[in-house]
């Protein structure tokens, strides 16, 4: 990984980020009458929660001419995020995502989303110097899957990051509701190869073919990963690169919300790997499990994607105390 001093940002993000409204806490969709106002976007989530730890991070779509569009911009701005690359779509509305919050069940989304600003998203709106000029590219594979110049746009962003030596990483993050599970392993099998791979265990398996976690590791280590790390919910997770293996027990806590945990989670691998990581290769990867264990469990605690992620300087807290109540 390329030292801070040669890069003038630590990570760059790309993707659709949606205003998002949350019902109020426990209330189905059917039943809910009061909404809370947010954003929704995975990449931008990473982007800001980076930006909560003191990194420098940019994010990088295309929003609506709208009020809505305002909102994601001033949000993501607001919270020391570089917006300076996001594009105002004239000819398209800021997408949105509604949704309910709890704990015991699965979280009803409704998207807004098609024919989207944020899913228009093309080649055009990568800037390579842009991308090569942070030290690590994270994506997820949202972005790649919302439409065909996405997914050419997710491909350019690979490319200039190769070109510039900047470390690429991938959360597979997929939406079954965006792309078809047939469909998922050929749309996003050339984002596979990407240096650290962060996915639960069942998208690790669609994505490859594998029967089970370990396999499908060992499969994102044939395409190229050098990390490949593997989510189990509440039951933890676990990393490999293909020598040795590290565990990471899950930080329990009172969840309220999960949406937003492996946006968290990424988050503080991240913030591990840009703080404590000379290189690719000397990754402290047990303590990047543990931060983005405790980051993950920072976000299910507050109802919304980030707004549980805690403010401080990376690297100067104990994740046993950043955990909130
Ligand atoms: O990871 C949280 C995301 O699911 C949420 O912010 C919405 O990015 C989102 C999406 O496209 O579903």
């Amino acid at each position: 990984m390329p030292d801070a001093a040669a890069r003038d940002l630590d990570v760059v993000t790309f993707g659709e980020t949606m205003v998002l409204l949350v019902a109020e806490p426990g209330l189905p969709l059917d039943d809910a009458t009061a909404y809370r106002r947010s954003i929704a976007g995975s990449e931008s989530n990473v982007a800001l929660a980076l930006a909560r730890q003191g990194h420098r991070a940019g994010w990088f779509g295309r929003i609506g001419d709208d009020p809505f569009g305002g909102i994601v911009l001033r949000t993501v701005h607001g919270e020391g995020v570089d917006t300076s690359r996001v594009r105002t779509d004239p000819d398209a509305p800021t997408g949105l995502l509604v949704r309910d919050s709890h704990s015991e069940r699965p979280i009803e989304v409704l998207y807004f989303r098609r024919g989207s600003a944020g899913s228009r998203l093309s080649p055009a709106d990568v800037d390579p110097g842009y991308v090569g000029s942070a030290r690590i590219l994270h994506f997820s594979g949202i972005t790649p899957v919302l439409s065909d110049s996405a997914h050419e746009a997710s491909l350019a962003a690979l490319e200039a990051a190769r070109a510039a030596g900047t470390t690429v990483t991938f959360d597979p993050n997929i939406r079954r509701r965006l792309c078809p599970p047939d469909r998922v392993g050929e749309v996003l099998r050339p984002f596979a190869g990407a240096d650290v791979i962060l996915a639960g265990a069942d998208e690790a398996e669609l994505l490859s073919g594998a029967a089970e976690p370990v396999q499908a590791a060992g499969w994102f280590l044939d395409q190229g990963a050098r990390i490949v790390v593997i989510k189990h919910s509440a039951n933890g997770c676990w990393a490999t690169d293909g020598t040795h293996t590290w565990k990471q027990d899950p930080v329990r806590v009172r969840s309220v919300d999960p949406v937003g945990a492996g946006d968290a989670f990424a988050a503080g691998f991240l913030s591990a790997m840009l703080t404590d990581s000379p290189s690719l290769d000397d990754i402290d990867v047990a303590g990047a499990l543990a931060r983005a264990a405790a980051l993950g469990a920072a976000a299910v605690q507050t109802v919304g994607d980030v707004e549980g992620v805690p403010r401080g300087a990376a690297g100067t807290h104990d994740p046993t105390i950043d955990v909130r109540r």
